[in-house]
């Protein structure tokens, strides 16, 4: 079969060549107003969310390209039960020690629980009815939640990433990724982080080691490579 190639650092993507939509899956990790609109989580916490706003029209250019074509796609929530039983009391303490206490009202309702505003996908990024929502209670896309077995059941190999925070739930969320054998890419204007050194950080982490955690491209090279 002919091989496919995404032109990406440190090596073309994926490794074997074998970029299919049958085997491809566009995660986009948590664009919640949580994370990106004013008033969430993020912008409580007083980071700049033009930050963590920026990928939401690379985004939407890649749905364009993915979407007519049959990849699949999937998106994630970080987010809480209302009575708050799953969420462990030093992440909720350091929230408030921070001065947005997850669960605690916002002017996005309460913040990062489940159910809330401020917890759903912002319009721009919403999910088509036959796109799973992954609900997460943590960092990672795939502890205590049904990720994992999603992807298997559908042949998934690889997974290209988009989202936010680069750092945070991005950067866990390949990793766990990358542990299972996912074959990995990062687009690097579909993604953000509250802080510009930690975006280019969590960057250059994939890179090293001959690419430890997959590769790095962006959303035009990509769409170019799927067109
Ligand atoms: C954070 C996330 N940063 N989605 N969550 O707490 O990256």
């Amino acid at each position: 079969m002919t091989k496919r190639y995404v032109e990406a650092d440190p090596y073309p993507w994926p490794y074997n060549g074998e970029l299919r939509a049958d085997n491809t899956v566009f995660i986009v990790i948590d664009m919640q107003t949580d994370f990106c609109g004013p008033g969430g989580y993020v912008d409580k916490m007083g980071y700049d969310i033009s930050l963590t706003r920026a990928p939401i029209e690379p985004i939407k250019r890649v749905f364009d390209a993915v979407r007519p074509r049959g990849f699949h796609v999937f998106h994630t929530r970080e987010g809480h039960r209302p009575d708050l039983s799953d969420l462990p009391e030093n992440k909720r303490w350091r929230s408030q020690r921070i001065g947005a206490g997850i669960g605690d009202d916002g002017p996005c309702g309460r913040i990062l629980t489940r159910g809330e505003p401020g917890w759903e996908i912002i319009p721009e990024l919403a999910p088509l009815a036959n796109e799973p929502v992954i609900d997460k209670p943590g960092k990672g896309s795939f502890y205590g939640t049904d990720l994992d077995m999603l992807l298997r059941r559908r042949g998934i190999q690889n997974i290209v990433l988009a989202g936010i925070t680069t750092d945070v739930c991005v950067h866990t969320t390949m990793r766990e990724a990358n542990d299972r054998g996912f074959e990995c890419l990062l687009l690097s204007d579909c993604t953000g982080a509250t802080d510009y050194g930690n975006y280019l950080a969590a960057l250059k982490m994939i890179k090293m080691q001959g690419g430890v955690f997959g590769a790095v491209s962006d959303s035009g090279t990509f769409i170019k490579a799927v067109a």
